[in-house]
């Protein structure tokens, strides 16, 4: 493939001032987190008639200084007394810039592959009978246990560079495949260090409850003796640690109830972890109601809320701390279902909606972004806009980071990607493909093609 991948480019001095200039258009999603009819509020400024250079965007020490026509960015950036005219100048090419993509929901780390459930699924398997017979995230947990911290730093760096090649600047990264304190710990370590390591920011969230390990499998009181060792041995842990900014849970009928997942959820709010939750993926099981009742940043996957819980995520996005929504629709895809998240009806309700791929080796084996953006479109009827506001400006707020990254505005940091079309509705619209013409992190380019 014809795109360079800048390592670090860190100490570029000439990348200090950064000005993309010929773009036809900016998606800057100004105005912070998006809900109801403003969901499909891109912000957008276009290339009027006459605009010499086109439309423009301009960085200076990572940060943003302005967008606009050309002539208006340079002239923003002398009245800061910036040195304009030594930024490196970047041609956009008639492309369309857009900020850093945010993937606020993913199983990053794992080892190992689950093609042989993709085999079972077409034969009718359901995802928690394959759980409840050992496989499904079981299987990976048994590979994640046996990997090397090496073989994770690798599998991670793999799959952030494709991630960042689809227009990804920033990951949640979430553990879930230890199951035990030391593995718990080493996943959410190396999601640390792949976040220093940059270029794309990591996010690290706690999912000890993913799944009662084998471990505590045959015994009767498997799943309370797993919870008590989550409260008990590895909140404590991960707290003292301090990779993990939030603490979720796989709240689902068969999995975590409600009951054990408030417990949880309540204990990592003591060690100032955030709540979120993986909420109804399978089946209306309380996740969208405990997800308003203690005020998370995000309630995740929603393929199957209880008209109660939509209730709830809207009376919660009416007051001052709503909880996002953040759809995993390539989930629901991958698992062959037929129903997915009723997008639709949590936009016409005011709950602001996210988007995410879900990466991991089960139910979303697919690190594409724009990919689920097509999904999205396809599947739960959401516009173009609406779907990129769903991957910027929320996707910001459901990881608790909406006043540093997600828009185009002054003082922002520079995150941002230069697409080859020449407006963002081609960006669902060209399904699967490759359309990333450059990536910048923080002001400063660490991908551009050849
Ligand atoms: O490995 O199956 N739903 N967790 C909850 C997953 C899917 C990931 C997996
Ligand atoms: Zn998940």
């Amino acid at each position: 493939m014809s795109l360079r991948l800048i390592q670090g480019g860190r100490d570029d001095a000439s990348e200090t001032g950064l000005l993309i200039e010929g773009a036809a258009e900016i998606v800057t999603m100004a105005g912070g987190l998006r809900r109801g009819p403003a969901q499909a509020d891109p912000a957008v400024l276009v290339a009027g008639a006459g605009a010499e250079g086109g439309m423009a965007v301009a960085s200076w020490q990572g940060r943003i200084v302005a967008a606009g026509t050309r002539e208006a960015v340079e002239a923003e950036a002398r009245a800061q007394s910036l040195p304009v005219e030594r930024f490196t100048r970047f041609d956009a090419r008639g492309g369309t810039v857009t900020p850093g993509l945010i993937d606020p929901h993913t199983h990053l780390l794992f080892a190992g592959s689950r093609e042989n459930e993709f085999r079972l699924r077409q034969q009718g398997a359901g995802y928690l009978e394959i759980l409840a017979a050992g496989g499904g995230i079981l299987s990976t947990v048994a590979a994640t246990r046996a990997a090397s911290d090496d073989d994770l730093l690798a599998h991670g760096r793999r799959w952030l560079t494709e991630m960042l090649g689809h227009g990804v600047t920033t990951v949640e990264a979430k553990s879930g495949y230890g199951l035990d304190v030391a593995t718990e710990l080493r996943l959410l370590e190396v999601a640390g260090r792949l976040d220093e390591d940059g270029p794309v920011s990591v996010v690290p969230t706690f999912l000890g409850a993913h799944a009662v390990p084998a471990e505590y499998r045959g015994r009767p009181d498997g799943t309370e003796a797993y919870v008590a060792s989550i409260v008990d041995q590895q909140l404590p842990a991960v707290a003292a640690q301090g990779r993990a900014r939030s603490c979720d849970v796989f709240c689902e009928r068969g999995v975590f109830s409600v009951e054990q997942s408030r417990r949880i959820l309540e204990a990592g709010l003591l060690h100032g972890l955030e709540p979120r939750l993986h909420a109804d993926e399978l089946a209306p099981s309380g996740g969208a109601e405990l997800a308003a009742e203690l005020g998370a940043r995000s309630a995740d996957h929603l393929a199957a809320p209880s008209r109660a819980g939509i209730a709830a995520l809207a009376a919660a996005a009416a007051g001052d701390r709503p909880v996002v929504a953040t759809l995993l629709p390539a989930t629901s895809w991958t698992l062959m279902a037929d129903h997915y998240a009723p997008a639709r009806l949590l936009i016409e309700r005011g709950v602001p909606v996210a988007l995410a791929t879900d990466f991991n080796p089960g139910t979303c084996p697919s690190p594409n972004l724009p990919l689920v953006l097509t999904v999205a479109c396809l599947e739960l009827k959401l516009t173009a806009a609406e779907a990129l506001a769903a991957v910027t400006v929320n996707a910001a707020h459901a990881l608790g980071l909406g006043d540093e990254v997600g828009s185009i505005e002054p003082g922002k940091v520079a995150d941002l990607v230069v697409w080859r079309v020449p407006t963002y509705a081609q960006i669902p619209y060209w399904a699967g493909a490759d359309l990333v013409a450059a990536v910048v992190k923080a002001g400063r380019r660490v991908l551009v093609r050849g």
